[in-house]
């Protein structure tokens, strides 16, 4: 999973961005026509279960699921188009981390000279909005054009897909997103290659100081319904600060201020709702691993994440959940309180589930 964190300038994201991935060198380092500049990182997803685990297995190799953060810097408040290369990089991601400014500080800059959390986050969706709506004018410029040429795909077709880029045009100019709208399997067959900005899920993060208002209704606007339930407030600079603190350092200071979870915590665990992930465990004396799965993943297709032959040859799975496990301590146990199941293809796979798939291997020639 790959999420991208985004926000006006100065708002705090490369902060955010090396709080998060510290404990990682941010591998890729690309900047795109000299004015955006995208860090990579991959960074483990902290998870207790798979510590558990590892400590009862004693497996050669322990390995967390991932996630890859991307400090996307270059979007500003223009009301003109993205270049094409930044608008790339942001329709690849599978969702956004917005850090929207919360702190006050005369020696930050702000683009707009203002401290205005809900303004900077409207400045921000609009342009979101606004780089889908020439996206989609762009599409029907092309399809009004196949239209007149003929010779290719069926009128119906074309009418088809007008008729649809016409209703994703009406629901960008009356609301903020593509998201508002449902769309059938061949709807977002036909809409799935644009990497509408708006049809992605996002995370506000508000990045505030100790003085900041830090409630939900800072940024309260019936046209965002949806962003209310993915709003966290974190203290960037302070976390990112903790972070290169000693151990015993680090825990003192988030005594100090009340930190409950580190901002890594935090956020990964606020991505994970926001995307509806969850995880499943595979165990052995080789490796104990956690896969990331999103909801409704059926036996089947989980087994293909760990390989495609187990998808294809999938029989069955050997199902066991984390809490049992831990609860009661080992697999004997488990099976011996009737907790150990056999799953078939139309199991849908929970959070927290071990798993063990029988299939039969490919014949290879
Ligand atoms: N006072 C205060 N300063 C902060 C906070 N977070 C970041 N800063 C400072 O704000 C400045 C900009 O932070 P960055 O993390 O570089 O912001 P950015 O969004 O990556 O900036 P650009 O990449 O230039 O768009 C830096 O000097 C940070 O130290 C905060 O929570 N409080
Ligand atoms: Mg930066």
């Amino acid at each position: 999973m790959k999420l991208g964190i985004i926000g006006l300038p100065h708002c705090g994201k490369t902060t955010l961005f090396s709080t998060l991935t510290h404990d990682y060198s941010p591998t890729v380092q690309i900047v795109v026509d000299g004015s955006t500049q995208i860090d990579t990182a991959v960074v483990n997803v902290p998870d207790q279960r798979i510590d558990w685990l590892s400590t009862h297995y004693h497996p050669k190799k322990t390995s967390y699921a991932k996630i890859t953060f991307q400090d996307i810097s270059g979007i500003t408040s223009s009301q003109e188009s993205f270049p094409r290369s930044l608008l790339t990089i942001l329709s690849q991601v599978d969702g956004f981390i917005h850090v929207v400014r919360n702190f006050d500080d005369p020696n930050i800059p702000h683009p707009m000279q203002r401290i205005d959390a809900k303004g900077d986050i409207n400045t921000l969706l609009n342009e979101f909005a606004l780089n889908d709506m020439l996206t989609v004018e762009q599409r029907l410029e092309n399809l009004s054009n196949e239209w007149d040429k003929g010779g290719g795909r069926s009128r119906t077709e074309i009418e088809y897909e007008q008729k649809l880029f016409e209703q994703l045009h009406d629901a960008l100019e009356t609301s903020y997103g593509i998201d508002t709208i449902h769309l059938n399997k061949q709807q977002q067959k036909l809409v799935s290659g644009f990497g509408f900005l708006t049809s992605k899920p996002m995370l506000i993060v508000l990045n505030s100081d100790d003085k900041s208002e830090k409630t939900k209704s800072l940024i309260a606007d019936s046209r965002h319904e949806k962003l209310k339930s993915n709003i966290i407030s974190l203290m960037g600079k302070l976390e990112m600060e903790i972070t290169q603190l000693e151990e015993n350092d680090a825990s003192f200071f988030m005594k100090e201020y009340g930190l409950l979870e580190s901002g890594l915590d935090k956020v990964i665990e606020s991505s994970y709702k926001m995307m509806d992930l969850k995880s499943f465990f595979t165990v052995g004396k080789n490796e104990v691993r956690a896969w990331t799965i999103t909801n409704n993943t059926s036996a089947p297709q989980a087994a293909g994440i760990i390989h495609s032959d187990m998808h294809s040859g999938f029989i069955r799975a050997e199902v066991m959940s984390f809490a049992d496990l831990s609860k009661l301590g080992s697999e004997s146990l488990v099976k011996a309180a009737g907790k150990w199941r056999l799953e078939g293809k139309e199991y849908i796979v929970q959070d927290g589930d071990i798993l063990n798939v029988r299939f039969s291997p490919p014949r290879r020639n």
